[in-house]
């Protein structure tokens, strides 16, 4: 029995430091309508969608970096409200990502989806790897990434979760049939920097994953970031950055045979970081269904058969049968490289 579920990237253009979060929620839910005209039922948005991609600033008064946090939940704060009760009312899931500031003072890079028949925030995911510094480069031109300043490593783990309301007729609880692929779909958030890691992927993929959401702001320049060794122009570099972006989301969405959308924050913020975007669907044979054509506003779409997971997961990667653990220590016990001692 297929089971046909109409999902949506919405790519957001740039928001910079003086931007306000009014214009930007009004944004976003100009996304949702748009969206909405298409039948789609899940809008994913992307990493810190409400503010720039601040981390890249070097930020030294509280209440600044305070103002690109969100201090209570999203579909409860007066910032945000307007979005989750469009959602509520056109009848869409949202996924959002932003920065949480918890009561107890801490920051997270944090992504929410939001079930609108539930009315409720349904699952929540912290981002786990945090790239580039603490500290800003030394050079006062380089792009700097100080995630490691700002947030705290997630700690909620990769929980996949199910989606309740969106599909009719699926197997629930209790209902005779316990067959795996046949219940509400599975999902799993990422947040930009983990797609990189095959890791992420695999722990959602050991639990059924059949939707990985993926948020993302990624420059197109950052060669101190990523290493000097060889040269390339601007633009060169942005056609790499976005080669390993399409990479590693059909890559991964193939090895656990899941579909994947990815959200880009994408263009030119604060008039100097090019942010690519590439916004994309892909299917768990590694292709791209939908992608952006652009690096403004604008929406994804393609209604996909989780079906189409079932193949993978039952053949190549039918875990169960193939994977061998006993082989795998490594991966857990150890962070770094350990190379084999010189001959
Ligand atoms: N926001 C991110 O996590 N960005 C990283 C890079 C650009 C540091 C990424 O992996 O795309």
């Amino acid at each position: 029995m297929p089971r046909l579920l109409k999902v949506a990237a919405a790519q957001m253009g740039p928001i910079h430091l003086t931007s306000k979060r009014e214009e930007t929620v009004s944004r976003m839910i100009a996304l949702l309508q748009s969206a909405s005209s298409l039948g789609a039922q899940v809008v994913l948005f992307p990493e810190t969608a409400l503010t720039t991609f601040f981390p890249r600033h070097l930020i030294n008064s509280q209440e600044e970096l305070d103002s690109y946090f969100e201090h209570s939940e999203l579909h409860e704060s007066a910032n945000t409200k307007p979005l989750f009760d469009e959602a509520k009312k056109l009848g869409i899931d949202i996924s959002v990502g932003y920065a949480e500031r918890t009561p107890e003072g801490k920051g997270y890079n944090t992504q929410v989806y939001y079930s609108a028949k539930k009315a409720a925030i349904i699952a929540k995911y912290r981002k786990i790897h945090l790239p580039g510094t603490k500290e800003p480069f030394e050079d006062p031109n380089a792009v700097n990434q100080l995630e490691k300043r700002y947030f705290e490593p997630g700690n909620l783990g990769f929980k996949a979760f199910r989606v309740p309301d969106v599909i009719e007729g699926v197997s629930k609880k209790g209902s005779g049939e316990a067959a795996p692929g046949k219940g509400d779909p599975i999902m799993g958030m990422i947040i930009c920097n983990d797609r990189r890691w095959a890791e992420s992927w695999r722990t959602y993929g050991l639990q059924g994953v059949e939707v990985v959401l993926c948020g993302y702001n990624t420059v197109g320049w950052a060669p101190d970031l990523w290493g000097t060794r060889k040269p390339m122009t601007p633009q060169q570099a942005e056609e790499e950055a976005l080669f390993h972006h399409k990479l590693v989301m059909q890559a991964n969405s193939y090895m656990n045979s899941c579909f994947s959308i990815s959200a880009a924050k994408a263009g030119l913020e604060d008039g100097k970081h090019d942010l690519i975007g590439g916004s994309c669907i892909t299917s768990p044979e590694g292709h791209i269904l939908a992608e952006a054509k652009g690096k403004g506003d604008e929406i994804v779409f393609a209604e996909i058969d989780l079906e189409d997971c079932r193949q993978g997961k039952e053949k190549t990667f039918d875990f169960d049968r193939h994977r061998r653990i006993d082989s795998y220590g490594l991966i857990t016990q150890q962070t770094g490289i350990v190379e084999p001692e010189l001959l």
